[in-house]
């Protein structure tokens, strides 16, 4: 393949054997080199609010149906970067460092205008499997999102498929109710392709819900080249109250989607969401002034590493930390006393999703949630 270092191509052609053979947890196999990203999973949450003016407008919707027309196009705002940022940056979708138990990712979008500032809270709550807990709010704007994220991965023929495990709350509070809205989000699942030719990219598939409180819900349907549009990376939403549709959008989650038929403007084929929107990086402490559990920092060596081609370096880093954190393991079990979560608490049963996930078919009644522990 085009893509594959020569020296590499063996590598990749048995890294490519083992995943076929494989199930479980991806994220601790070991890839060829040319595969690496320097980037944490910890940090995938900054994903949810790189639009963060339209995560601030949702709460500013008039009535359920204009708020949840925002909760949607923001929603679709946020997949171009969560499915293809990578590609951008680094030429192909990568391996990311797989974070360590406790490991942090901490950060925000600066108050701008009169939206607010925006606080993200991301935390490794399980190594193995490895889950990311997060929290992201907007306490001016009254808009917070929650939740976990772990993933489970099958190969099939060409095509690694991860199904998303997991859920997201968006809380709102609508301007001038004192009523706060609860908003369920399920993810897509995921195709990972163009692997035998060493660029793999993601593409959904399937469906997502996103559930009111107020008894609304959005299905989002995905598909890729040769579906419904022909066209990759693309998306058939509608909006609706029980069996009566509101609004239908279709479109490219890359590109533009625009409102078929019915339109909030009356307006015809009016434009839902233009994904060329720039989208605006949070702000994260310089590494030396991080603590020490702080993605960055931790991994900052095998990132060096990855980055300037030096693979020596940062599979020996990556080594250390791995033993260091066996030794933290066993140093626990021995001394009796277990990690401790730093931001987050586990639910074995969550209440709001189980009640949220109620009003559509086909999903578990009960899922495990994450929240964000009580401030002092
Ligand atoms: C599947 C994946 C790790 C998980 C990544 C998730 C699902 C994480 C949550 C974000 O909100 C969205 C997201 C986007 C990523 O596309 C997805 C990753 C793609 C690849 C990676 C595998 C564990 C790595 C597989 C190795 C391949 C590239 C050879």
């Amino acid at each position: 393949g085009a893509a594959v270092p020569k020296e590499q191509r063996q590598g990749w052609g048995q890294f490519l054997k083992s995943i076929a053979t494989f199930s479980g947890d991806l994220s601790s196999m070991t890839a060829p080199s040319f595969i690496l990203s320097p980037v944490s999973l910890t940090e995938y949450p900054s994903y949810w609010c790189e639009h963060p003016e339209e995560f601030a407008a949702i709460a500013q919707g008039k009535d359920q149906i204009e708020r949840m027309t925002l909760v949607l196009k923001w929603f679709i705002g946020t997949l171009k970067g969560q499915y293809t940022a990578r590609n951008t940056s680094m030429g192909s979708e990568k391996k990311p460092l797989n974070p360590v138990l406790g490991e942090l990712f901490l950060g925000k979008w600066p108050e701008k205008g009169s939206r607010g500032e925006t606080t993200l809270v991301s935390e490794q709550v399980s190594h193995h499997p490895p889950v990311t807990a997060y929290h992201i709010e907007n306490a001016k704007a009254g808009v917070s999102l929650e939740g976990h994220n772990a993933q489970k991965t099958s190969f099939s023929g060409r095509t690694i498929q991860v199904k998303q495990v997991g859920h997201a709350i968006l809380r709102v509070k609508p301007q001038g109710s004192s009523e706060e809205e609860l908003y369920l989000l399920t993810l897509p699942n995921l195709l990972i392709e163009g692997l035998w030719y060493g660029s793999p990219y993601v593409e959904l598939s399937g469906s997502s819900y996103i559930q009111s409180s107020a008894g609304l819900t959005a299905t989002v349907n995905y598909a890729g080249k040769g579906y419904f549009s022909g066209k990759a990376h693309s998306f058939k939403a509608t909006i609706g109250s029980g069996s009566n549709a509101l609004y239908t959008i279709e479109g490219e989650w890359v590109g533009t989607s625009k409102f078929k038929g019915k339109s909030p403007s009356g307006k015809k084929d009016e434009v839902f969401w233009d994904a060329s929107t720039p989208r605006e990086e949070l702000e994260v402490q310089a590494i030396d002034s991080q603590g020490p559990m702080e993605s960055r920092n931790i991994w900052k060596h095998v990132a060096d590493g990855i980055r300037s081609g030096d693979y020596e370096a940062a599979s020996k880093d990556k080594s250390r930390i791995e033993n260091e954190q066996r030794q933290k393991r066993k140093d626990e079990a021995a001394a009796g006393t277990p990690h401790q979560l730093e931001y987050f608490v586990h639910l074995d049963d969550d209440k709001e999703y189980a009640e949220l996930a109620a009003h559509f078919g086909g999903k578990p009644a009960n899922e495990d949630g994450y929240r964000r522990k009580p401030r002092a």
